[in-house]
């Protein structure tokens, strides 16, 4: 069936990061489907499902945004009433708010007063945590890397500027110079493993390897929904690799092949703490903790039906 144009946009909006950042792309993807429920009432199921499938695979490092679709297959099959859908959506969305809201109290604690912060790429999360922690009146700067190919550092530098927030904006190779000037690194997630590997924008690995070398601790803040279950049923988080162009135009470099992965992992050794809704934990603990905390059914069923279906089966040789 045709999709309406909401889904279609939205899906385009995020795949050309018009849309970017895990929290953000899993939020307009939950609105989209809110629109379809408002929008075209009768016989959804067809198009929810339609919807899903599209959507879930906009972006495939993006565990949150699964979590957020399969959230709806689930409550598609309890109920075929749009107007309790889109209230069970409506929730989950409030759900993803306050556990922000609680990430940037605990989180807020390990920013120290008169200290300078570090970061990398643009996370709604950790710059709630910093918006935070100068709304109670703590003093300190954050040093924004600008996070090539596209910049994000910038959306991260404006936010804290409009927050009052006083930045320092360099190049992604000046975070080692930088780094011993750090009293913190900190930086949001997109996906955390089952072995406690955390996956971020390309360059937050090469950071916290810096980080170690000047003893910084690295905290992540992330909610629970950044905990990809299906890597505990043996499936490699997949690393989006993203058009060449957003790098060099080719005919720059004729001959030469252009990659552009768009994250990387940093091993669990490197990562001081996860700061989550639900405390935080060390990254090989924190695994457990979501399990527990979210009951998820051991069995994984949805979670990797759904990650089959957006990856279009990539790891099922
Ligand atoms: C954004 C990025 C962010 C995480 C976490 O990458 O790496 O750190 O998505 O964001 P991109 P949040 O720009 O490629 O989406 O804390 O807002 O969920």
């Amino acid at each position: 069936m045709a999709l309406p144009e909401v889904v279609l946009r939205t899906a385009e909006d995020i795949k050309a990061l018009r849309v970017q950042g895990a929290r953000n792309v899993a939020k307009a993807a939950l609105d989209a489907i809110i629109k379809l429920l408002e929008t075209h009432p009768s016989d959804i199921k067809d198009s929810v499902v339609s919807a899903v499938k599209v959507l879930a695979a906009t972006r495939p490092t993006e565990p949150a945004l699964r979590d957020a679709m399969t959230f709806v297959l689930r409550k598609l099959a309890e109920t075929e009433d749009p107007g309790e859908l889109i209230a069970a959506i409506r929730n989950y969305e409030q759900e993803m708010v306050d556990a922000e809201r609680r990430i940037a109290e605990i989180g807020s604690r390990k920013i120290p007063d008169g200290g300078t912060v570090i970061t990398h790429c643009h996370s709604s999360t950790a710059i709630n945590v910093l918006v935070e922690a100068h709304r109670q009146g703590k003093d300190f700067k954050v040093i924004v890397t600008e996070t090539r190919p596209r910049y994000q550092g910038k959306l991260t530098a404006r936010d804290l500027l409009s927050a009052g927030i006083p930045v320092v904006y360099v190049v992604d190779s000046a975070a080692y110079f930088f780094m011993h000037d750090a009293d913190v690194y900190l930086t949001g997630a997109d996906a955390i493993t089952s072995d406690g590997y955390v996956a971020n924008k390309i360059g937050t690995a090469l950071m916290a390897v810096a980080a170690r070398r000047f003893d910084v601790p690295y905290y992540v803040a992330a909610t629970t929904l950044k905990y990809d279950p299906v890597t505990a049923a043996g499936y490699w988080e997949p690393i989006e690799e993203r058009d060449p162009r957003e790098v060099i135009d080719p005919s720059e470099l004729p001959g030469a092949e252009i990659r552009n992965p768009a994250f990387d992992l940093t091993p669990p050794d490197l990562v001081t703490g996860i700061i989550s809704e639900i405390g935080i934990y060390g990254p090989q603990v924190f695994p457990l903790m979501v399990m527990q905390h979210r009951h998820i059914d051991p069995s994984l069923e949805e979670e990797i039906a759904l990650f089959r279906l957006a990856s279009g089966g990539s790891q099922d040789s």
